[in-house]
This record gives structure tokens, C-alpha cells and sequence, in this order.
């Protein structure tokens, strides 16, 4: 392995002049005090026996909710331009709906303030996921009546916060909201329903359009949106079909209905047997292709997919071909080396990834809103000397950089995630922090590849 904390100039004499760089977390990951906060889905989903491997649910998490002054100090510590996080849906409307909870409304103020103080600006993203769970009663992003209750959540955070944010982002990665929830149902709510995953795909991009514009008549600055897209690698000729599949669902509806090009109908074809897509209507189309002033990438991983399976143990997180209903029979075959989530390091995917993007969807900046990796660390001697995240995030930026001289119009890089935390239905099995954080134990320790993403920060131009 490199040794990066020595060589981190190879990295920083790239960067360009002006570019953001950031740490990235989530609401349900890591706030706790569930009791000062309305139902979300994923305690209901948390509450089924069986759903996250260790039975984790949302409190303490890190307890972040009364740790915030600490936190604020580690992001100023690390020396970031910004903080990507997530606002808790029940904690301003605890039934999604109805009347505001200050009590919400302070614990962000203070947020936003916090990171102002310490020059650090907020990126701000409405939903991350945890929505009320008196609105997933009512049909959740199933429902045509979620567009009401998204665009009023919006004009509100917008009318509290718009003169003090970033950037906004409306959604976080609606493909896995729509298929992890709702096709393989590993993640809230737990639906395994393909109709009903396609459905809530587009209600997501509709909803996202429709909370550009409030967020726009409010004024706030940069409206956004957040997609987790990837490269698909056929690994023999035979897959080939298979792939464009999994592109289509992955990659393609998303920036397709950013574009203004609506549905391609070879996904329509391909999913026929599920739905007959006839909830789509023109004026929604139009809707999904509001302007965004930048997309975020959250890039983890490419999938590799083959017509045999590989050999060894074939658990790898959120690949499953459940995901993309109406594929084609195949297989995720990750090669080595891979992270804890047995997702495959390849960072040249990445730049891949980014020019792809920017050729579908031209003239929209780009942001990494999310990159890092799950890794087994130890704590030896009060040190968490995790130079395989070190290794990952330094190929990675490089990666990045690759594509800014490729033309990528690449402003930011966050990365994921600030501390170890609640990693959904892997709960706390799998670790993401530069930082470390342990269920039973709070306190924080800043891992080796903190102080490598601080040298990488500060030794900038
Ligand atoms: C996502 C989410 C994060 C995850 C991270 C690791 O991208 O899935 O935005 O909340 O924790 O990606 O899986």
C-alpha cells in the first residue's frame, strides 16, 4: 500500500483552485433522540424482528443530537469547506404534516448557525430517507398526494433556512429508496412489490421537481438534487443485455428524466410485465425536469455483472438482482480487492462514471456528494490506523481528478461519512467513519484517514 500521509502532494497539487470539499452524514444515522421526533419508517422497519442483522435501531445512534457543538468542532478540525447533512422529516412535522415542531426547527437553527460560525457552509438535503410514518400509511412515495406533502415540507425548511444554506439537495439516492424499499425490500418499508418500486421511482423525480421550484420561489441558493449512478462493467459477452438493464434502472431513468427525455421505452418494454406505467403524465414529465443548478454522485463502487457466478461468497450489500425488475438472469461478480460491504474497489469507475454523467446530462455542475469505504478497523492502543481507507480515499480522489482533466465540470467532493454510525440494515456491522463511533461507546476518535483527509484539506492551494 501507498503511503499517502507522505505523499499527499500528489494529490493536492490537482486539486483546482476553489473546489469544495466536504463531510457527509444522515438524520436517521446518526441523531438518536427519537423521543424528541415524530415516527420514522425505519423504526417501524428497525421493530420487525430480523430486518438489520444486529437489531440496531435509531437511538443512541451517535448521538449526535446532543453532541452537536463537539461534532461542529471535529468538521472544523478536519478543515472543511462544508457539511452535507440531513434534516429529520418527523422532527419538523412529526406526522409529515400539520404543525411545525420548533423544537426541530431549533436543533437545525443551531446546526446551520454552528457551521456558519466555523466557516463551514451547509449542504443541506431534505430527505434521507426517513420518512413520517403516518405518510407511509397513507401510501408513502406510492402516492400522488406525496408531491403536496414534500413541496410543503420544503417551503418550510426553505422559508426557515434558504438565507443560510448552500446548497440544497431534495432527495438522496431515489434508487434505493424506490428499489431497496420496495422491490427487494431490505431496506423501509420493506415492500417487495416490483409495480409498486417503479411507481414510487418516478413519484420520487416528480416530487423532486416539484420542491425545486419552492425551493427556488424561496430563494434558496442552489437547488439539487443527490443520485447514487455507477458504471455497469459486463464482465463476459453474453451479459451484455443484462447490463444495459441494470444501466437503464440505475442510471439512465434518473438522468433521462433530469434531461427532459422522459421514459426510454426499452424500460418500459422491460418492465411490462410489472406495470404499464400509466400513472405517467405529461405535466409530471415536465415537473422531473426542473432545472438543478448541480447533481450530487454518491459513487461507491462499479457493478460487475456476469452470466456465471463468481466463485467464493456472493454477499455483497445492494447488489441483487431483485433490485432491477425485469432483468434478464445474472450475476454481481465484485473481484478483489472489495470493502466490508464486498462492494469492489475499482477507482477508475469513478472517473467513468463522471463522464458518462456529464455527457447524458450536459451543463449541470457535478458534486461527489458521497465516496469512502466499510472497512473491518481496530481500535489498537486508543488508534484506528485504517490505511486501507486511506488507500480508498486517495486512489479515489485521484479518480476524481482524472475526470476534472477530462472535462468534467466537478466542483466538490464529500466524503462518506464524517463518523461510523447507523449503516441502515447492516447496522452497526459495518463502519464508514473517519472517525470512529461505537454503539456502546460514543466518545470520538478520529481514525488515520481523518488525518490524511485533513492534510489532503489544509495543504491545498
Ligand atoms: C447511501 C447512503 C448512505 C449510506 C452509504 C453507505 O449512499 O447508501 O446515502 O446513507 O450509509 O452510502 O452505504
Amino acid at each position: 500500500m501507498t503511503n499517502w500521509l507522505s505523499r499527499s502532494e500528489e494529490i493536492t497539487s490537482r486539486i483546482p483552485k476553489g473546489f469544495i470539499f466536504g463531510a457527509a452524514t444522515s438524520s436517521w444515522q446518526i441523531e438518536g433522540s427519537s423521543h424528541l421526533r415524530g415516527r420514522s419508517i425505519w423504526e417501524d422497519f428497525a421493530d420487525t424482528p430480523g430486518k438489520i442483522l444486529d437489531g440496531a435501531g435509531a437511538d443512541p445512534a451517535t448521538d449526535h443530537f446532543n453532541r452537536l457543538e463537539s461534532d461542529l468542532d471535529l468538521l472544523a478540525d478536519l478543515g472543511v469547506d462544508s457539511y452535507r447533512f440531513s434534516v429529520s422529516w418527523p422532527r419538523i412535522l412529526p406526522t409529515g404534516e400539520g404543525a411545525v415542531d420548533q423544537k426541530g426547527i431549533d436543533f437545525y437553527d443551531r446546526l446551520i448557525d454552528g457551521l456558519l460560525e466555523r466557516n463551514i457552509k451547509p449542504a443541506l438535503t431534505l430527505y434521507h430517507w426517513d420518512l413520517p410514518s403516518a405518510l407511509q400509511e397513507k401510501g408513502g412515495w406510492a402516492s400522488k398526494e406525496i408531491y403536496e406533502h414534500f413541496e410543503n415540507y420544503a417551503d418550510i425548511l426553505a422559508s426557515k433556512f434558504a438565507d443560510r444554506v448552500f446548497t440544497w439537495a431534495t432527495l438522496n439516492e431515489p434508487w434505493v429508496i424506490a428499489f431497496l424499499g420496495n422491490a427487494a425490500g431490505i431496506h423501509a418499508p420493506g415492500i417487495k412489490d416490483p409495480a409498486t418500486a417503479l411507481e414510487v421511482a418516478y413519484r420520487l423525480m416528480v416530487s423532486s421537481g416539484k420542491a425545486l421550484e419552492v425551493l427556488r420561489s424561496n430563494k434558496a441558493n442552489n437547488p439539487g438534487v443527490v443520485l447514487n449512478l455507477t458504471t455497469i462493467i459486463a464482465d463476459d459477452d453474453k451479459i451484455q443485455d443484462a447490463a444495459n438493464h441494470i444501466d437503464n434502472l440505475q442510471n439512465r431513468f434518473w438522468l433521462d428524466l433530469l434531461a427532459g427525455r422522459g421514459i426510454a421505452p426499452e424500460i418500459m418494454d422491460s418492465t411490462s410485465q410489472y406495470t404499464n406505467w400509466d400513472f405517467v403524465e405529461e405535466a409530471d414529465l415536465r415537473a422531473a425536469a426542473n432545472k438543478i443548478d448541480w447533481l450530487g454522485i454518491n459513487y461507491y463502487s462499479p457493478m460487475r455483472v456476469a452470466s456465471k457466478p463468481a466463485k467464493g461468497p456472493d454477499h455483497i450489500v445492494g447488489q441483487t438482482p431483485a433490485l432491477f425488475p425485469g432483468s434478464p438472469p445474472l450475476h454481481f461478480v465484485p473481484r478483489e480487492p472489495q470493502t466490508d460491504m464486498g462492494w469492489e474497489m475499482h477507482a477508475p469507475s469513478l472517473t467513468t462514471t463522471l463522464t458518462r454523467i456529464t455527457k447524458d446530462l450536459p451543463g449541470v455542475p457535478l458534486f461527489i456528494t458521497e465516496n469512502g469505504g466499510a472497512f473491518p478497523d481496530k481500535l489498537v492502543d486508543g488508534v484506528v490506523d485504517d490505511q486501507d481507507r486511506v488507500d480508498y480515499y486517495a486512489t479515489h480522489l485521484l479518480a476524481a481528478m482524472d475526470a476534472i482533466d477530462q472535462g468534467v465540470d466537478l466542483r466538490g467532493y464529500y466524503a462518506w461519512s464524517l463518523m461510523d454510525n447507523l449503516e441502515w440494515a447492516e447496522g452497526w456491522t459495518k463502519r464508514f467513519g473517519i472517525v470512529r463511533v461505537s454503539e456502546d461507546d460514543p466518545t470520538r476518535i478520529p481514525k488515520r484517514s481523518f488525518e490524511f483527509l485533513k492534510k489532503v484539506f489544509v495543504e491545498r492551494n
